[in-house]
């Protein structure tokens, strides 16, 4: 398997659950700037999304979506138990929280809000918004080591993308819960490995 990555970005997710779920794969760093691999070639030849994360299959299928994809690296490794059992309702709240994660948190993230020339009231209101679905994450993770009750691929894709509020210098300070998550989701040998791998350490929690 080969997963195409850009260090710290939203394959970051995928990376851990590969890693989590004790699978080979390489990695295939992208240049998203030029939306380039290392030899020159083209993103968009492997995904025509041009963006990351894509993961190809030991067959040569191409697999794109980090939700998706979380999904089938779990499905790869049951003995791993990344999601919970099939046709539990635990994994309908699984399901739940990584489309939560996708549409709520991972695009609130994205970097358009953060580029210099974001209206102060666009930006403003999209922070807001935020902020109102980080105070549920923070009721979630309050009395809780994470999302679901062990370590799943949910964990994985809220990991990366709460990660960038350090590097965003968005402020946590309001969410002790989530704070003390991160540093545990961290300390995760795979995450450690992953974050190492990529050439990238945890921002801190502003
Ligand atoms: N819907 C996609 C979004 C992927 C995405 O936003 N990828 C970003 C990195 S986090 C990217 O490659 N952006 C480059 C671009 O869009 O040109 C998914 O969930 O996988």
């Amino acid at each position: 398997m080969k997963l195409y990555y850009s260090p710290a970005a939203c394959s970051l997710a995928v990376h851990i659950a590969l890693r989590e779920a004790g699978l080979p794969f390489d990695l295939a760093k992208v240049d998203l700037g030029r939306h380039r691999l290392a030899d020159g070639s083209p993103l968009i030849a492997v995904n025509p999304k041009n963006y990351v994360p894509a993961l190809e299959t030991e067959a040569g299928d191409v697999l794109t979506e980090v939700a998706a994809i979380l999904q089938w690296v779990a499905e790869q490794a049951p003995d791993r138990h990344l999601l919970p059992p099939a046709g539990t309702l635990e994994l309908q709240r699984a399901r739940e929280w990584l489309n939560f994660i996708a549409t709520e948190l991972h695009k609130g993230f994205s970097p358009w809000l953060w580029h210099k020339e974001t209206e102060p009231a666009t930006r403003e209101q999209v922070v807001q918004k935020l902020h109102a679905r980080l105070v549920l994450v923070e009721e979630r993770l309050t009395g809780r080591d994470t999302v679901l009750d062990r370590f799943s691929v949910v964990d994985a894709y809220l990991f990366t993308i709460l990660n960038w509020a350090g590097i965003l210098r968005f402020d946590l300070s309001a969410y002790p819960a989530i704070r003390a998550y991160l540093g545990r989701i961290a300390a995760r040998p795979a995450v450690r490995a992953a974050l190492t791998a990529e050439g990238s350490l945890r921002a801190q929690a502003a």
